[in-house]
């Protein structure tokens, strides 16, 4: 699978926007990182499947009415953490170099979006976030057809089905949307700590959902993490465990533009994009949900 895409990376949108570190607002940050995927592999080749794919997007954004790239800045960092071309790395240097990396960025000014990768890196992102905004509260807002709430998968604490319960570990709020998939233990866990979750199914007959779910978020500051299979599997087949169910493209887009609007969002990634030969719709989806996110990020910020 991994010859399929180059690891070397082109800039996301380069062919219309000059990257250029010190004025950028916006940091893409490729993190081709699989080591645990259980189903079907291959998503250390979302990464460079999403920049190949940003190519083809227009700069100018219909919906804001603004040619949102060439005004805020999009600066592509090389590939961390790349398990291509049969590469291995332990998942604690993995988390390592995503905190430190992410750090860098953030205190450079940079508004990070993580592309990946398995939905395990997550861990390290929000490690950066939380020694950066140290004792204040953020709520992870996480999309995603499944819990990821497990203990321990497959022997190993650092699975991407483990990667929410983690981040519970760090003590901070969570909210979970588009959950579809989940076994027993996270069925409890989810009771035991009155953990607030928006179910797929109810979330398609409560058009009023996205309010609830702003309205359930108690902190200023959110951390947004998108695992694609959270998505309709008929928007974005290419993941690794398709469930499904799942939001829709222009539920997902208001909610996304609201959150933005009324949080501060200090970071976000979107996980586990991997690529199907000779189909291109879910990196140029995926591809365009990092520019719907730039651009809400820049119409909340004044940018
Ligand atoms: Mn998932």
């Amino acid at each position: 699978m991994s010859a399929i895409y180059p690891t070397s990376t082109l800039p996301f949108i380069g062919s219309e926007i000059e990257p250029d570190y010190t004025t950028a607002k916006v940091a893409i940050l490729p993190i081709p990182y699989e080591a645990t995927t259980t189903y079907r592999r291959g998503c250390v080749n979302g990464p460079s499947a999403i920049l190949d794919a940003s190519q083809q997007l227009e700069c100018y954004d219909e919906e804001l009415d603004r040619e949102t790239g060439l005004e805020v800045g999009i600066y592509t960092h090389e590939s961390i953490a790349d398990t291509g071309n049969g590469k291995k790395i332990l998942p604690l240097d993995m988390l390592k170099v995503t905190q430190e990396t992410v750090e860098k960025l953030v205190n450079d000014g940079k508004f990070v979006i993580a592309i990946g990768g398995e939905h395990s890196i997550t861990n390290g992102i929000v490690k950066a976030y939380k020694k950066i905004y140290l004792d204040e509260k953020f709520t992870v807002i996480q999309i995603d057809a499944h819990g990821d709430l497990r203990d321990e998968y497959e022997g190993s604490i650092y699975n991407h089905a483990c990667v929410m319960r983690r981040i519970i570990e760090m003590e901070l709020p969570t909210i979970q949307i588009g959950i579809r998939a989940i076994c027993k233990e996270e069925a409890d866990l989810i009771k035991e700590k009155n953990l607030t979750v928006f179910r797929a199914r109810e979330i398609v007959i409560q058009p009023d959902w996205i309010e609830r779910a702003i309205a359930s978020i108690r902190t200023q500051q959110v951390f947004l993490t998108i695992d694609l299979d959270g998505i309709d599997p008929t928007l974005i087949p290419g993941v690794g465990t398709p469930e499904p169910g799942g939001l829709n493209w222009y539920s997902l887009t208001a909610f996304l533009r609201k959150l933005f609007e009324l949080h501060e969002v200090i970071g976000c990634d979107i996980m586990e994009l991997a690529p199907i030969v000779d189909s291109v719709v879910s990196e140029f989806t995926a591809a365009k949900l990092v520019y719907k996110l730039i651009g809400y990020q820049a119409l909340a910020q004044g940018w």
